[in-house]
C-alpha cells in the first residue's frame, strides 16, 4: 500500500459545479489583443483634441496598472484559498487572462501614441498619487488579509475600481469613436463580469460558514474598506475628468457599479444610484455586443476562436438572482 503523494485533478469527480462551468465559460470567451484591428481607431483618435487624448491615456495607464496588480499579486494570493482543484485550475486561466488584459492596454498605446506619450504614461501611474493609493489599499489586503478579505478586495477591484477607467471607452463607443480600443474594453469587461461572479461566489459560500456575529463584523470591515476605497476613488476621478468635464458622471458610474461588486458579494447595495442615472451613452456603450472580429482577415465580422455568442445585456448579470 503506498501512501498518497500527490492527487491527480479529477474533471470527472467535480466537487463544485460551478468551477466547471465557470471553466468553460472562460475558455469558450478566450481572445488576444493582437486580433484586433486597433489601427482602424487611428482617424477617430486624430479628431479628438490633446486634453481628450490625455484622459484616454491616463485611464488606460491606470487600468494597466490594475490588471498588473491582478497578474502579478491578486490572483497568486486568491489561489492560495481554494476549496477544490478546480477551482486551482480556473485561477490559472484567470491569471493568465490578467496578463492579456494588462498587455492588451499597451498594444493600445503602441497604435495610438508616441513613444515619448507612452513614457508619460507610465511615468503618471508610476507617481499619481490616488492610483498608487488604490493599488497599495487593494494588495495590502492580497499580502495581509484573511481569505474572505481578500476575495472581497479582488471583487471590489474588478467590479468596482475599474469603472472610473471604463467609462472613457465605454462614452466613446457609445459615441461612435474608438470602436476597436472599445472593443478591447468590452472583452476585459466580459472578462471581470465572469472573474467578479465566480470570485463572489466563492466568498459567499465562506461566508454563509460564518456566525451571525462574525458576519456582522465582517460587513463593518467590509462596508468600510468600500467607503476608503470610493473616497479616493472620487479624488482620483477628480484627476483625471476635471479637465473634461465628466468628473460627476464618472461618480455616478463608480457609485452604480460600487452596488454591484456588492451584490456580487451577496450584499446589500450601498449607493441610491441604479442603471436608470448612468448616462445614457455609457449604458449604451455597455450594452452594445463584441464585433466578433476575424481575425485573419480582420475585417470586423467575427472573433472566430470559438463560438462567440453577441453580448446580451443579462450577460453582465450572470450568477446574480
Ligand atoms: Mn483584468
Ligand atoms: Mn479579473
Amino acid at each position: 500500500m503506498v501512501e498518497t503523494y500527490y492527487k491527480a485533478v479529477n474533471w470527472n469527480a467535480v466537487e463544485d459545479a460551478i468551477d466547471k462551468a465557470t471553466w468553460e465559460k472562460l475558455t469558450e470567451q478566450f481572445w488576444l489583443d493582437t486580433r484586433i484591428p486597433l489601427s482602424n481607431d487611428l482617424d477617430d483618435w486624430r479628431t479628438l483634441n490633446a486634453t481628450e487624448k490625455t484622459v484616454v491615456d491616463h485611464v488606460f495607464g491606470g487600468l494597466t496598472l490594475l490588471d498588473t496588480l491582478q497578474s502579478q499579486d491578486g490572483i497568486d494570493q486568491l489561489r492560495k484559498d481554494v476549496r477544490t482543484p478546480q477551482e486551482l485550475a480556473v485561477f490559472n486561466n484567470i491569471q493568465f487572462m490578467e496578463s492579456v488584459h494588462a498587455k492588451s492596454y499597451s498594444s493600445i498605446f503602441s497604435t495610438l501614441c508616441s513613444a515619448e506619450e507612452i513614457d508619460e504614461i507610465f511615468d503618471w501611474t508610476d507617481h499619481n498619487e490616488f492610483l498608487q493609493k488604490k493599488a497599495k489599499m487593494v494588495n495590502e489586503i492580497y499580502q495581509n488579509g484573511k481569505p474572505l478579505e481578500k476575495k472581497v478586495a479582488s471583487v471590489f477591484l474588478e467590479t468596482f475600481l475599474f469603472y472610473s477607467g471604463f467609462y472613457t471607452p465605454l462614452y466613446y463607443l457609445g459615441n461612435n469613436k474608438l470602436a476597436n480600443v472599445a472593443e478591447i474594453i468590452k472583452l476585459i469587461i466580459r472578462d471581470e463580469s465572469v472573474h467578479g461572479t465566480y470570485i463572489g461566489y466563492k466568498f459567499q459560500v465562506g461566508f454563509k460558514a460564518l456566525s451571525e456575529d462574525e458576519q456582522a463584523r465582517f460587513q463593518d470591515w467590509m462596508y468600510n474598506l468600500l467607503y476608503d476605497l470610493y473616497d479616493n476613488e472620487e479624488r482620483y476621478t477628480e484627476a483625471l475628468y476635471d479637465d473634461v468635464g465628466w468628473t460627476d458622471d464618472v461618480k455616478v458610474f463608480l457609485r452604480y457599479n460600487a452596488n454591484k461588486a456588492l451584490m456580487n458579494l451577496g450584499q446589500n447595495p450601498l449607493f441610491p444610484d441604479t442603471a436608470d442615472d448612468v448616462n445614457p451613452i455609457v449604458m449604451n456603450g455597455l450594452s452594445t455586443g463584441t464585433a466578433n472580429h476575424d481575425f485573419f482577415s480582420q475585417v470586423g465580422n467575427g472573433y472566430l476562436l470559438g463560438h462567440v455568442a453577441a453580448m446580451k445585456d443579462q450577460d453582465y448579470d450572470i450568477g446574480r438572482k
